[in-house]
């Protein structure tokens, strides 16, 4: 089976520079070599290149409508041919905002998919509910047919058409969700395990829980977005906007062993690593930590492994 890789360098959806360094640092640290040791075939779409746009005012409270809406359609035409061509397609952010590029073109070419958010954020703020105005805390309230009659159509977005129900997303690792973002899980009843849900329950009655209340008879395409402040802020540093309290290493390792044994990842997004935030040693931390844990999407294992290839000597 084939990996492909596809570099999104894209900070538009938030205030902060530098997250448009996080495909770079992640391959800097090794990240293509270390999915090389599995049973993938690595093929490196290398990085999307990004238009900027002069002028982009705000479209009401949303910022930098054209910049992000531009993006995210080069992002989906991408994504959609890497899925269409059978790799498994790593989207490396980016900011978050860059989900709604991924998820649309995933959906063009899986149109039966389902959505594993892990992440400290719901980022399901519509343009009227959110309280930044900033596109990386909207990126599910856009892809979702439920909330398409709650705002107007934002500037730059006219090629986005919602391609997912609320029900076909579930929440991991939350710990900051805005009051608007509450209602609408509430009222929809989307599945959503906070930090409190895993601390209550454990993170493996979680991914079963979560598994099964997404697909009941587990045959959809996956799509992970993998937020690294879903992680704990001691062990991801470098991201914009940490959280106090988050997955510890292992439940972060643990969700992905679950994710890869379903063998239905079709595609993940890993964002808003951010190497100018931090100090160096907090980059090679938050660097290290995510591989260790992305690596387990692709068949790594902690009680060792070899490829189908390992000839003992
Ligand atoms: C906040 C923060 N909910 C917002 N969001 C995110 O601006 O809408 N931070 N995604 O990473
Ligand atoms: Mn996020
Ligand atoms: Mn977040
Ligand atoms: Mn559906």
């Amino acid at each position: 089976s084939k990996v492909g890789i596809l570099g999104i360098p894209f900070s538009k959806g938030q205030p902060k520079g530098g997250a448009e360094m996080g495909p770079e640092i992640l391959r800097r640290a090794g990240l293509v070599s270390r999915i090389k040791r599995f049973d993938y075939q690595v093929v490196d779409h290398g990085d999307i290149e990004i238009e900027s746009i002069p002028g982009d005012k705000p479209d009401g409270n949303v910022k930098n409508p054209r910049s992000v809406g531009r993006a995210n359609k080069k992002i989906s035409d991408k994504v959609a041919s890497i899925v269409k061509s059978k790799e498994l397609c790593l989207n490396l952010g980016g900011d978050h905002s860059i989900a709604i590029g991924s998820i649309h073109g995933h959906c063009r070419a899986e149109p039966g998919l389902v959505v594993v958010w892990v992440d400290a954020h719901a980022d399901i703020n519509t343009p009227l509910s959110s309280p930044s105005g900033n596109m990386h805390g909207m990126p599910l309230s856009l892809l979702v047919k439920e909330l398409a009659d709650r705002f107007s159509p934002v500037e730059g977005f006219d090629w986005c058409k919602p391609c997912i129900h609320v029900r076909d997303i579930v929440y991991i690792g939350l710990r900051d969700v805005d009051e608007g973002e509450r209602w609408i899980i509430d009222q929809f009843g989307i599945p959503a395990y906070s930090m409190q849900e895993i601390d209550k329950m454990g993170i493996k009655e979680v991914m079963h829980h979560a598994l099964k209340n997404l697909d009941p008879n587990g045959t959809r395409p996956i799509h992970l977005s993998f937020d690294v402040d879903g992680l704990d802020p001691t062990i991801t540093p470098s991201t914009g906007t940490p959280v106090l309290g988050g997955l510890n290493i292992r439940e972060g390792q643990y969700i992905m062993e679950e994710l890869a044994n379903t063998g239905r990842l079709s595609a993940i997004d890993i964002v808003e690593v951010n190497p100018l935030l931090g100090s160096e040693k907090d980059n090679m931390v938050t660097a290290e930590t995510t591989i260790s844990v992305i690596e387990k999407c692709f068949g790594s294992k902690r009680g060792g492994y070899y490829p189908a290839s390992y000839v003992f000597p």
